[in-house]
């Protein structure tokens, strides 16, 4: 594909629309209104992963170690009815039901990259809310700092479970509070329009899309405030390979692979990899941090 062929030619108008960012009817009419030449996609707008992709291509040991093998182990697993826990340092621990879920917090669509930790990345169109409106639901106590998440450990319906007992379940992740607060940090119940597919995290992931792929953790039953650094799953297994923060940085690599660039899927030339996957509003958080030796 030429570089500089607009991508409207050769994108569906939803795809287009998805891909420059443009979601709301609001900023479509911003678009249209703009001086020529300023509506068009930037250069960090990218082409949705296909869906059949997204859906077959997965990281999810719970069921397998193999990324095609995920999808054909996920029959056993029930994600419905299913309830997400908020607990710890918040005025109101609470356990919402999915229906509540869904009725509380409308949904809207974020095309987020995807840049996983081994190389490769996606552009994936989640249907969710930002996990700030949930936190604020519930009222963060001052003492909380720090978030942590956890996923259903299901022996009998998750296959990958009893595959390897070296691994340190159930898969747990953390962020900061002030990580988790950010209006980009999503929790998603949906996937190209459909309730999100069990291999893609059924029936609610967190989604981050400046940090490595590892920290956005699927099937949330629990979401707890604590005020000291949670344990997370990687770097409780590999700790010189997988730090807390897992900032996509293309200058620090993995002890065994370098970062500086990605396969995005479908395509076949590597790409540049971008600080904070190209999300550079979220430098703030990190103002005066180092940012190799918080890997
Ligand atoms: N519970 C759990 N969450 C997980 C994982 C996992 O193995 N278990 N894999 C992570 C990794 S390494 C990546 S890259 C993404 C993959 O998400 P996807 O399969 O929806 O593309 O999920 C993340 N969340
Ligand atoms: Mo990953």
């Amino acid at each position: 594909m030429d570089e500089i062929t607009p991508k409207a030619l050769y994108l569906n108008r939803r795809q287009f629309l998805r891909a420059a960012g443009i979601t709301s009817a609001a900023a479509l009419l911003g678009a249209c209104t703009t001086p020529a030449g300023t509506s068009a996609p930037s250069a960090l707008a990218n082409e949705l992963t296909k869906k059949e992709t997204a859906l077959s291509f997965n990281n999810f040991y719970e069921f397998s170690l193999a990324k095609a093998g995920v999808a054909p182990a996920v029959g056993k697993f029930q994600t419905s009815p299913w309830t997400l826990e908020i607990t710890g340092l918040v005025d109101k621990p609470t356990t919402f039901s999915m229906e509540q879920v869904k009725q509380k917090f409308s949904s809207t669509e974020h095309v987020y990259r995807m840049r996983c930790v081994e190389g490769w990345s996606m552009v994936l169109p989640w249907q969710g809310f930002s996990l700030a409106d949930l936190l604020n639901e519930v009222s963060p106590k001052t003492q909380a700092k720090y978030v942590r998440f956890q996923t259903a450990a299901l022996p009998d319906q998750m296959p990958g479970i009893g595959e390897t007992n070296s691994f340190p379940w159930p898969y747990t992740e953390g962020l900061r509070l002030d990580e988790a607060m950010h209006k980009l940090t999503l929790l998603a119940t949906g996937l190209y329009d459909e309730d999100i597919s069990k291999q893609n995290g059924a029936p609610i992931r967190l989604v981050v899309p400046w940090k490595y792929g590892f920290k956005s953790i699927k099937s949330l039953i629990k979401i707890e405030l604590t005020t000291e650094e949670p344990d997370t799953f990687w770097n409780l297994y590999a700790p010189n390979e997988y730090g807390f923060y897992a900032n996509v940085n293309p200058a620090v690599d993995h002890p065994r692979w370098s970062q500086a660039t990605e396969l995005r899927i479908g395509e076949d030339q590597r790409r540049a990899t971008l600080l904070f996957n190209g999300y550079e509003e979220v430098a703030p958080l990190y103002q005066g941090m180092d940012l190799k030796a918080n890997f």
